[in-house]
């Protein structure tokens, strides 16, 4: 009997669990840009992985009329279409990062070796200023739990600007030789070489120069070219330049995407999936409340000249197609 109530009890746990896990689920069909309507999304991370696309974002919830940032969680959709998105519970929250005190701003999350690793911005609780730290998961979903136990990068390390907020933005990239690199930065780009474990730096932390780098780095490589693709001047417009090395020299290539016009910030990420190139990205055009501080992400078309060069993003209340 007492062995029966545990199969049953254990049916029924398992059930729940199920019946949560789905109804945490929701489903969103987008109708244009901006692609999620019910909250707001900002600093979008796309990340292709197997048939679908995940796109981690942070949630602005600053209530009218705030003008500062309030971010305490990130989020998490999945597609396989890019028109038809899951929303995941989210899977991280300031408080997964016992060092942190608040503030849950852009991220990337990348995989390796079977395990998943979000890295993010996020003030230190104790060492002034803004800084970097990085989550790791067996499943893009989550749940994520921090990696190391404290910070991966602090504002006492990178000195060269006089700002708290220099330690922001992180994006990775694991280049085809396998090395992994993370670059950052507010009003100076940093980059550093990652060790294999993906939670320890490799070597010095280097600085790349671009013309007006505000912040928001995102570096992809296509075809034998990186890209670092930025966030310029301020408000931002989204600018890039090219390699043949991810260590450089990059050559500027001029706007890849103009101001936004209803957001102060633009922040993008690119990827390519099922045969197109799309660029996601954040505006203020969610309704009439929305702006600077209550972002949405949006998605468009990115199209490359034959020369690697990318065509200046056409922003569109349309946005894309379901992608077959
Ligand atoms: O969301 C907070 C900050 O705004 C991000 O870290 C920047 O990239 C900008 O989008």
């Amino acid at each position: 009997m007492l062995k029966n109530f545990k199969i049953y009890g254990s049916v029924l746990m398992l059930s729940i669990v199920h019946f949560t896990i789905k109804a945490q689920e929701k489903v969103i069909v987008a109708k244009g840009n901006p692609i999620i309507t019910d909250k707001y999304t900002a600093d979008p991370a796309a990340y292709v992985y197997g048939d679908s696309v995940y796109l981690y974002t942070g949630h602005d919830v600053a209530p009218k009329p705030k003008n500062t940032y309030e971010m305490h969680e990130w989020l998490c959709y999945s597609s396989a279409d890019m028109v038809t998105w899951k929303e995941h519970k989210s899977p991280l929250n300031v408080k997964d990062f016992a060092w942190a005190k608040d503030d849950a701003w852009a991220s990337q999350v990348i995989e390796r070796d079977g395990k998943f690793y979000w890295y993010v911005a996020i003030t230190h609780g104790t060492i002034h200023g803004k800084s970097i730290g990085v989550a790791v998961a067996d499943n893009p979903r989550g749940p994520f739990k921090d990696a190391i136990g404290k910070a991966l990068i602090t504002n006492d390390m990178t000195t060269d600007v006089k700002i708290s907020w220099d330690d922001i933005d992180p994006t990775v990239i694991i280049d085809d030789d396998g090395q992994a690199y993370l670059f950052w930065g507010n009003q100076q780009c940093y980059y550093a070489k990652l060790k294999k474990n993906m939670i320890e730096l490799d070597g010095p932390i280097q600085k790349v120069n671009l013309p007006e780098f505000t912040e928001a780095p995102w570096v992809h490589k296509r075809k034998g070219w990186y890209y670092l693709s930025y966030a310029s001047q301020f408000p931002e417009k989204i600018v890039y330049a090219m390699s043949k090395n991810i260590n450089g020299p990059w050559e500027y290539k001029g706007i890849l995407n103009e101001i936004a016009g209803n957001s102060n910030t633009n922040h993008q990420s690119i990827i390519d999936f099922k045969g197109k190139s799309y660029f996601v990205y954040h505006n203020g055009a969610i309704n009439n409340d929305g702006g600077s501080f209550r972002r949405s992400v949006c998605i468009d078309y990115l199209n490359y000249n034959s020369d690697g060069t990318m065509k200046r993003v056409v922003m569109t209340s349309e946005g894309v197609k379901k992608a077959k």
